[in-house]
């Protein structure tokens, strides 16, 4: 008698999961087996998860997949529908969040910070932060520090070329250099990763080392027990958060004494030109200990939003640009366009000399990124066009999704549930020939141009950034960067792969190259 209750509730669920398969007979996505969903198909293509998901896209449009094992289900669906993403990132904003899931996963590095909030708490991030992001005094310091930062990387490479160990890797590079940027731009600090001798600096160390164990978390369904008894991997993320507390209050710390001791020497609110400071200095009426919680959660979010996403787009923009030499040429084209307007002739510049010379080679480097100023970068429309272009086909996000509050119907007519995950992904609605023409597959910059001139698309169609109010803060300032700094490199030098295999991308959240983008380099 006893036995028949977990008996009738085995048999129960069985049904129940029967029904469900029942109707996912007839729904549009990936085959569904009983009890597990789409999950074994989703396990067996991993390593090509976002061509796997184009081909759905590229058959359905919008379709769903049920993932995990019953009763631990999770519905998907994922859309590549402008309309859809309109609703969902824009129009009915307040229905979709984060997922308390995702927060929980990513809690002990991230925190409360913007990218790991939603509602008020999100909503104050994203104001205050919108808010200093348009200000003249930090846009100025950041395409200085931009500036000399490409350079570095320039006579960083000139230096292996003199060398003669010219073979480097790109990704790793272009990681430090945004790593650098970032630190010095939102808090003020010279980082110096970026140098020939490829420092390991305990920060940025600890700071890689819990990004790659929070995103773990995710396939490692017993990562609370491992944590409850801190061992293997979560014993070091511990200790990695630790080690980012750590400088993270420091850094605070001394930012609030300099504030302190500068304004009562007259220093103006304005004039502090890191984003830290900036906060200090608009957020002086908080307690200090919520404060520091927030500032702290402010500086890790930041890293994590602007660092890997910039060199990761510079590396797939320099790996295609290299096999393009027509693309390649059209750059330079209006590289030396601009930079002919600047100098009107009066000076000199690397075609000039055999770069026989370090030094003069250096001067010239230099000369060349000091005309690089907003005005240049602004008029620079054909690699704007070929940087949207490497984005489209290769989106640093490839898929990102929301939860939902509520049921809802979606403008295509697909149903949601409560609970459900909806997924946009750029990197499928980059391929769909419905969105770009037939051509959609080929690399080709011009699309973005009429006349010569950058046409912007719709980021409902062109999903990179996502779209609606949470839109990426930091495109422009991205957008700064990588022109800056394909400019000073495309102008100096010359790539070409080191290896002829295939490059894949890395299962990851964002897009990165599975081995990195391995290049020999010359003068160019
Ligand atoms: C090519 C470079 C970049 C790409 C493709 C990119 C893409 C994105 C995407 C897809 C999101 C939405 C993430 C989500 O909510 O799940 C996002 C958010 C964000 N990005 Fe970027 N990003 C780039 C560079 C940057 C840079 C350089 C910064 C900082 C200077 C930055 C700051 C942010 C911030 C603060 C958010 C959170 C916005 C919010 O939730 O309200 N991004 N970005
Ligand atoms: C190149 O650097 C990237 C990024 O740091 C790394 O993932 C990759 O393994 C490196 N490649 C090689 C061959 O060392
Ligand atoms: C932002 C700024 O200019 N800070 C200055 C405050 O004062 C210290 C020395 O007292 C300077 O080193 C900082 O540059």
């Amino acid at each position: 008698m006893l036995l028949l209750v977990p008996l009738l509730l085995f048999t129960g669920l069985l049904a129940l999961a029967y029904c469900r398969l029942a109707v996912s007979r007839t729904i549009k996505g990936p085959r569904h087996l009983p009890l597990l969903g789409a999950t074994l198909e989703a396990m067996s293509t991993v390593d090509r998860h976002h061509d796997w998901i184009t081909d759905y896209a590229y058959k359905f449009g919008t379709f769903e997949m049920t993932l995990g094992v019953f009763p631990a289900w999770r519905r998907l669906i994922y859309t590549c529908d402008p309309a859809n993403l309109q609703h969902f990132l824009k129009t009915n904003f307040n229905n979709y969040y984060k997922g308390t899931f995702a927060y929980e996963l990513q809690n002990e590095f991230l925190g409360k910070g913007i990218f790991n909030s939603d509602g008020e708490t999100w909503k104050q991030q994203r104001k205050a932060a919108s808010f200093q992001f348009s200000n003249t005094v930090l846009r100025r310091h950041s395409l200085q520090c931009f500036r000399k930062n490409g350079l570095k990387l320039a006579n960083l490479l000139a230096e292996k070329i003199a060398s003669q160990q010219n073979q480097v890797n790109m990704s790793e590079l272009f990681m430090r250099l945004t790593f650098d940027s970032i630190c010095e731009v939102g808090f003020g600090v010279e980082m110096q990763t970026l140098s020939v001798s490829m420092p390991i600096l305990p920060f940025a160390a600890a700071f890689d080392s819990a990004n790659v164990i929070v995103s773990t978390r995710f396939f490692n369904p017993f990562w609370k027990l491992h944590r409850f008894f801190n061992v293997g991997v979560e014993a070091k993320l511990k200790k990695d958060v630790l080690l980012l507390n750590q400088f993270t209050s420091t850094l605070i710390q001394k930012r609030r004494e300099e504030i302190n001791s500068n304004t009562s020497h007259g220093m103006s609110k304005n004039e502090h030109s890191d984003l830290l400071s900036r906060f200090l200095v608009m957020d002086k009426e908080s307690a200090i200990d919520d404060a520091n919680v927030r500032l702290r959660d402010f500086i890790i979010n930041f890293v994590i939003a602007g660092r890997d996403t910039t060199s990761i787009a510079l590396s797939w923009l320099l790996y295609l640009v290299s096999n393009r030499p027509q693309v390649q040429a059209k750059i330079l084209q209006e590289l030396q366009g601009i930079w002919q307007k600047k100098v009107e002739g009066n000076m000199q510049y690397l075609e000039d000399h055999s770069h026989e010379n370090q030094a003069c080679c250096n001067k010239c480097i230099e000369a060349y990124g000091a005309s690089l100023d907003f005005e240049a970068l602004a008029s620079m429309q054909y690699l704007h066009a070929t940087l949207c272009e490497t984005l489209r086909l290769y989106p640093v996000v490839p898929e990102d999704g929301k939860m939902a509050y509520q049921s809802d119907v979606l403008p295509d007519g697909t149903h949601v549930n409560r609970g459900d995950v909806v997924i946009f992904a750029p990197y499928a609605m980059g391929r769909m020939k419905n969105l770009w023409g037939i051509d959609a597959l080929d690399f080709n910059p011009e699309r973005w141009l009429k006349d010569g001139v950058f046409e912007p698309q719709s980021p409902f169609k062109f999903s990179a950034f996502q779209a609606g109010p949470r839109i990426c803060l930091g495109k422009d300032f991205a957008f700064l960067q990588m022109k800056m700094t394909a400019a000073i490199l495309l102008k100096s030098f010359k790539f070409h792969r080191a290896t002829n295999d295939d490059v894949k991308y890395r299962m990851a959240l964002t897009l990165a190259m599975s081995k990195g983008l391995e290049m020999f380099v010359e003068w160019r």
